[in-house]
C-alpha cells in the first residue's frame, strides 16, 4: 500500500462535514480499498464562510460566499490521489460541490486541548475545501454553524445516499 505513496502526490484536503471523525460518510476515507488517507489534526478556516444545513436529506454545505458566516472547524488529511478522486465522486465535484485550495490553520489534537487559542497552537496550510459554488439566496437565512456534527441539538438527521430516493432531485432544494 504505502509503495503507492511513490507514485502518487498527496493533496490536501480540509473537512467539515460528514466526512469527518465519527460522522456518517467517514468510513469512505477510512477504507484503505479507497486509497491512503492520513489525518493531521483539527482544522480552522482563515475567512468566514456560512456552513448551512440544508434540503429533505440534511446535507452539511459550506457555501462560497467568504466574509459571511463563521471560521468554521473541521479536520485536515493528507489523502493520495485514489482517495481524492473517491471524495471527489462522493461530492460530485465539479457539478455539484466544487473543491477550491484555501488557507486553513492546522492544529495538533493536543495542541488544541490545551489552555492556548486555535490560532496561537495552529499552523497555516493550504487544504482543499468542498464548497457549493452557487446557491439559492434563501440558504443564508438560516443558522450558520461553527463545525458540523450529525447528532447536534439540531436534530437534523443526515440522509446517506443509499437510502435516498432515486427520483427525487434535492440539488433543486440549493440551487
Ligand atoms: N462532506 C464534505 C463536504 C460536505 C460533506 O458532508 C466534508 O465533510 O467536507
Amino acid at each position: 500500500m504505502y509503495e503507492n505513496l511513490f507514485k502518487s502526490p498527496l493533496h490536501r484536503v480540509f473537512v467539515y462535514g460528514t466526512l469527518k471523525q465519527s460522522e456518517p460518510n467517514h468510513g469512505l476515507m477510512k477504507d484503505t480499498a479507497n486509497g491512503y488517507a492520513k489525518f493531521l489534526g483539527l482544522g480552522k478556516t482563515t475567512v468566514q464562510y456560512p456552513l448551512v444545513i440544508a434540503t429533505k436529506y440534511n446535507i452539511p454545505f459550506l457555501l462560497k460566499k467568504p466574509n459571511t458566516g463563521n471560521y468554521v472547524f473541521g479536520e485536515i488529511y493528507d489523502v493520495d490521489s485514489n482517495m481524492l478522486k473517491r471524495l471527489d465522486e462522493l461530492e460530485e465535484h465539479p457539478q455539484f460541490y466544487e473543491r477550491t485550495e484555501e488557507t486553513v490553520l492546522l492544529a495538533s489534537e493536543a495542541a488544541f486541548k490545551s489552555e492556548k487559542t486555535f490560532e496561537e497552537v495552529s499552523e497555516s496550510t493550504k487544504a482543499w475545501i468542498y464548497f457549493l459554488p452557487k446557491f439559492k439566496s434563501s440558504l443564508l437565512d438560516g443558522t450558520m454553524y461553527k463545525s458540523y456534527s450529525n447528532n447536534g441539538s439540531h436534530g437534523l438527521k443526515y440522509c446517506e445516499k443509499y437510502v435516498r430516493d432515486s427520483s427525487y432531485d434535492h440539488r433543486k432544494e440549493v440551487l
